[in-house]
């Protein structure tokens, strides 16, 4: 179960974030704000205590707190980005996390290691980590070295269709599993309970289990059929503006 969550307002200066699909056109900053608003009631309907963060006019892409950290229950651990813009986001987040850790219990990816959050997928004390444009092998080696001495696992997971790992599977928890394009067949994920999800609804792979329910991007009537035949309460969010800087509901935010 999470306790936590912390959530990063989105800045004026998304409209200049990355992206992969600027044929989506630009953010508009007014619906992103009210969208990532509603984001936070949602969330707080899954009984977890919400810390919102101020605008970083700095850093175009931070309000995707998820990927300058990991969050789990034995320690953090601050990323090192492999987005150059990205950077700088780290430091930002480190004195937060500090309120939930004690020092000795966060952990640092350093260079020439890269890692983002959004490339850990965490199934129970197993930590699947995509190897993508933005996180290297070394960088998976640092994680495995932090984690391993509290029992926990990590396994490598090469990608090449899409940003990050969680950009195309999410573990919704009792082994199961959505996955989309290249995660329906990869090897690692063999033993799992896999629903797959069409190509025209791949964007939906990007949802999130919240203490026992699951929160579903508006406008993917399959896959949000398919995780209430699961058995999940669905809870939806329309995260239209983040999706154009290719980001979605799990990047919004670290749980734990
Ligand atoms: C980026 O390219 O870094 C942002 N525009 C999107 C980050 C999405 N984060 C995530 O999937 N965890």
């Amino acid at each position: 179960m999470f306790q936590h969550v912390i959530v990063k307002i989105p800045c004026k200066a998304m409209i200049n974030g990355i992206t992969d699909h600027p044929e989506l056109g630009t953010p508009d900053y007014e619906k992103a704000l009210a969208q990532h608003a509603a984001y936070v009631e949602t969330l707080k309907q899954c009984g977890v205590d919400v810390t919102v963060l101020p605008a970083d006019e700095a850093y175009p892409d931070s309000c995707f707190v998820e990927d300058p950290a990991i969050v789990t229950k034995y320690c953090a651990v601050i990323t090192n980005p492999g987005a150059p813009s990205r950077k700088g986001e780290t430091a930002a987040i480190e004195p937060v996390l500090e309120q939930f850790y004690p020092k000795d219990k966060i952990f640092h990816i350093t260079d020439p290691g890269t890692l983002e959050g959004g490339d850990v997928m965490m199934c129970g004390d197993t930590f699947y980590v995509g190897q993508s444009a933005r996180t290297n092998a070394e960088g998976i080696r640092q994680l495995g070295e932090i984690l391993s001495p509290f029992g926990c696992k990590v396994v490598a997971v090469p990608l090449t269709e899409v940003l990050h790992l969680k950009t195309g599977v999410v573990y919704l928890e009792n082994n199961n599993m959505l996955t989309a394009g290249e995660f329906c067949t990869k090897p690692a994920f063999e033993s799992y309970h896999k629903v797959k999800i069409p190509a025209e609804e791949a964007y939906a792979a990007n949802c999130i289990w919240v203490n026992g329910k699951v929160i579903v991007p508006a406008g993917y009537p399959t896959v949000q059929a398919a995780v209430e035949a699961l058995g999940y309460p669905v809870l939806v969010c329309d995260t239209s503006e983040f999706r154009k800087i290719d980001g979605g509901l799990s990047c919004l935010s670290l749980r734990f």
